[in-house]
């Protein structure tokens, strides 16, 4: 059983762009909305939203010879929280990707692993002890936060019906997570 009042609860980029008709969607983006409203009521000790930020010349986006449409720019309806995340009791949120010439997938760290988002810090100052990731992409940001949340020595657990990817099939992004010692869970287990 987890103890809640030591856990957080890390929601990644679930965000009006990534969902369908947005910017960058993942396939079926909006379907993990229930399953997130519903681990999101449990009492954990902090429920942490993290938001993609990009400026709007940002290295990852395609025109200045990045892999990505433009997505996520810092204060557009793309990179807000969709209206039906509403009743979730956010309590910190975590911006990420906010520097032009460097990409952040990790809610933890950017890309080439120099400078931090304060994640780390922030749990740890809240006595957090384990955590439950979900959100978009799986492939990408929430793998990418759960392996860091591993390496930082935190107990990580993995939701997958609460998550979706931008690959078809997100096997090998779970078999991956598994191998580093993050626990795949269901709603109910958590
Ligand atoms: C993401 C690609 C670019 C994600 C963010 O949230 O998985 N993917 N920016
Ligand atoms: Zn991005």
């Amino acid at each position: 059983m987890i103890d809640l009042s030591r856990s957080a609860l890390i929601l990644v980029d679930i965000q009006n762009d990534f969902l369908p008709g947005g910017a960058l969607t993942v396939p079926e983006g909006d379907r993990i909305l229930n399953a997130v409203n519903t681990l999101a009521a449990r009492p954990f000790r902090a429920v942490i939203a993290t938001q993609d930020w990009h400026p709007k010349n940002h290295c990852s986006f395609t025109a200045q010879g990045g892999p990505w449409p433009p997505h996520c720019i810092a204060g557009t309806h793309g990179a807000d929280f969709p209206e039906a995340l509403t009743p979730t009791p956010v309590t910190h949120i975590v911006r990420k990707g906010v520097l032009q010439d460097r990409d952040s997938y990790s809610g933890f760290l950017d890309n080439d692993r120099a400078t931090s988002t304060g994640l780390d810090g922030l749990l740890r100052g809240l006595g957090i002890e384990h955590v439950v990731v979900c959100g978009l992409a799986l492939d990408y940001c929430v793998a990418a936060t759960a392996l860091d949340a591993r390496h930082y020595g935190y107990r990580t657990d993995v939701v997958p019906e609460a998550c979706r990817g931008i690959a078809a099939d997100p096997g090998s992004a779970l078999e991956k997570l598994k191998k580093q010692g993050v626990l795949l869970k269901s709603v109910e287990a958590c």
